[in-house]
C-alpha cells in the first residue's frame, strides 16, 4: 500500500478539475459539450495536459479518445502489447448537462495516477486512463461509439450518420483532424486489456437513501434507441374538421403514451421508456403536422422483457397510426444488451472500499455507460458515487468532494491490489 490517503484532498482536487472542465461548453449559459465539437477538443487537450503532468504518455486514437499510459515497472519506452488495466469514462455531455456525468471517472483515473507518481509506485502492468468522446450520443445517431472503437466493435455505417445540421460523423471526424479510414487502428488487442474499471456518479437515489458514499455496480441495464417516424397529412388548422385529420403529432403523442403504459406495466423488469427528442414538420403554428420523428429510449434490467416491449410498442404504434390515417416507420439504431460486471472485479472493488472502512453496497445501473462497450473487449466493473437527490442529466447534478474522494481512494486501493491472475479462467 502507498501509505495513508488524504480523502478530503483527493475530493477537493476532483472538484477543482471538474469545475475546470465544466467551463468548456458550446453554450454560454449551460453545459453542453457534444462529440467532435471544438469544445470537445478543448476538453480533450486539458485532460491530456493533466495526464502528461501525472507522467502518463498521452495519445489520441482514431475516434478522438484521449489515452494516458502509465508505464509498467521496467517497461521500455514505445514497448508494444503491454498488458494494461483500463480506467476511464467520457468527457462528452448531454444538452444542459451536469458537471459530473463522465468527467468524474476521467478525473478519478488521473488523480489515482498522480498519487502513484508521487509515491514513485509502478506495477507489473501498465494503467491506461481513457477519456471517451461519444458516450452520450447527443450529436450523432451513435452511442458509445468511441469506446466501441477501442473494443473493436465500431460499425462503419455509423460514419454516415448525421447531426442536426446534416454533418456526417465522417465529416466531423475530418474537421476534428481525424481519419475516418483509420477507425480500425483504435481497436485494442484482447490480450492487452486486463480489465476496465469506471468511476461514475450513480445518477439515481439508491446510495443517498442507503446513506453510503459509494457503491459497486453489478450490471448495466440494456437499452434500445429506436427512431419512430410518423407520416400524416398537412392541412389548414382552421378548416380541416377534427374527425378527418391525419395529424402526425397527435399520433406520435399517443404512441409516446403507449410506450409509457408498456413500461409501467413491466415495472418488475425496472423498465423505463422515454421520449426526449421530437421533431415536428412543417412546424408552423397553423398547419396540421404531416411528419413527426421521435426517438424512443427503452431500457430494462434484463433483455427478454425489453425485446418483448419493443415488439408490443411497434404493434400498438401501428394500430394508432392506422386508426388516424397515418403511417409509422421504425429504425432501431442502438441495441445494447444488459452487461454484467465481472464478479472478481466487483469483489476487488468491495475489498478496496472495505480497506478504507467503507461498506460499499452493490447495485444495478439503469444508466448506460462505456462499460457496456468495453464488456465486448474485457471484464469490467464500476464504482458508483452518491449524487444529491439522484439527479443527473440536469445542471443540479451534484456529488460532494468527500464522496468523490472516497471513490478515488477506493480506486487507488483497487489498483494497488489488482492481480490479473485472479481473473477466472475461460
Ligand atoms: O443514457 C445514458 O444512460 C447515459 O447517460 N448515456
Ligand atoms: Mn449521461
Ligand atoms: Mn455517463
Amino acid at each position: 500500500m502507498t501509505g495513508t490517503l488524504d480523502i478530503e484532498r483527493l475530493g477537493r482536487r476532483a472538484e477543482a478539475m471538474i469545475e475546470e472542465l465544466a467551463a468548456i461548453s458550446e453554450e454560454p449559459d449551460r453545459l453542453t459539450r457534444r462529440f467532435l465539437t471544438p469544445e470537445h477538443k478543448r476538453a480533450a487537450h486539458l485532460v491530456a495536459q493533466w495526464m502528461a503532468e501525472a507522467t502518463m504518455v498521452t495519445s489520441e486514437d482514431a475516434l478522438g479518445t484521449v489515452r494516458g499510459h502509465y508505464a509498467a515497472q521496467g517497461e521500455t519506452a514505445g514497448a508494444n502489447a503491454v498488458p494494461r488495466l483500463l480506467v476511464g469514462s467520457h468527457i462528452d455531455t448531454v444538452i444542459n448537462a451536469g458537471k459530473y456525468d463522465g468527467m468524474l471517472g476521467v478525473v478519478a483515473g488521473i488523480l489515482a495516477i498522480e498519487h502513484f507518481r508521487d509515491a514513485g509506485r509502478r506495477f507489473p502492468f501498465a494503467v491506461d486512463v481513457l477519456a471517451f468522446g461519444d458516450e452520450e450520443g447527443s450529436r450523432f445517431p451513435t452511442v458509445l461509439s468511441s469506446s466501441a472503437a477501442l473494443a473493436g466493435t465500431f460499425e462503419p455505417r455509423w460514419l454516415d450518420g448525421t447531426d442536426r445540421d446534416g454533418i456526417t460523423l465522417r465529416q466531423a471526424m475530418q474537421d476534428y483532424g481525424l481519419d475516418p479510414g483509420a477507425v480500425g487502428t483504435a481497436a485494442m488487442a484482447r490480450d492487452e486489456a486486463l480489465a476496465y474499471v469506471e468511476i461514475h456518479i450513480e445518477q439515481g437515489p439508491v446510495l443517498e437513501r442507503a446513506n453510503q458514499p459509494i457503491g459497486v455496480v453489478t450490471s448495466i441495464a440494456g437499452q434500445y434507441r429506436t427512431r419512430v417516424t410518423v407520416g400524416g397529412m398537412a392541412g389548414h388548422a382552421g378548416t380541416v374538421p377534427m374527425p378527418i385529420r391525419q395529424d402526425a403529432l397527435l399520433a406520435a403523442a399517443e404512441m409516446a403514451l403507449a410506450a409509457e403504459a408498456i413500461a409501467k406495466a413491466r415495472h418488475e423488469a425496472a423498465m423505463v421508456a422515454t421520449v426526449g427528442q421530437m421533431t415536428i414538420n412543417p412546424g408552423a403554428i397553423n398547419v396540421i403536422p404531416d411528419r413527426v420523428a421521435f426517438v424512443l429510449d427503452l431500457r430494462a434490467s434484463s433483455d427478454a422483457p425489453r425485446m418483448e416491449a419493443l415488439v408490443l410498442f411497434q404493434k400498438r404504434a401501428e394500430a394508432i397510426a392506422a386508426a388516424r390515417g397515418c403511417t409509422v416507420a421504425f429504425e432501431t439504431y442502438h441495441d445494447c444488451p444488459t452487461a454484467g460486471c465481472a464478479p472478481w472485479l466487483q469483489d476487488g472493488l468491495v475489498q478496496a472500499a472495505t480497506a478504507l472502512g467503507i461498506d460499499a453496497p452493490r447495485l444495478v445501473s439503469g444508466a448506460g455507460h462505456d462499460g457496456q462497450s468495453m464488456a465486448r473487449l474485457t471484464d469490467f466493473a464500476m464504482i458508483f458515487v452518491r449524487c444529491k437527490g439522484g439527479i443527473s442529466h440536469n445542471p443540479a447534478e451534484f456529488s460532494t468532494s468527500a464522496d468523490m474522494g472516497a471513490a478515488v481512494a477506493t480506486l487507488i486501493r483497487f489498483i494497488e491490489g489488482f492481480d490479473p491472475a485472479r481473473r477466472p479462467a475461460g
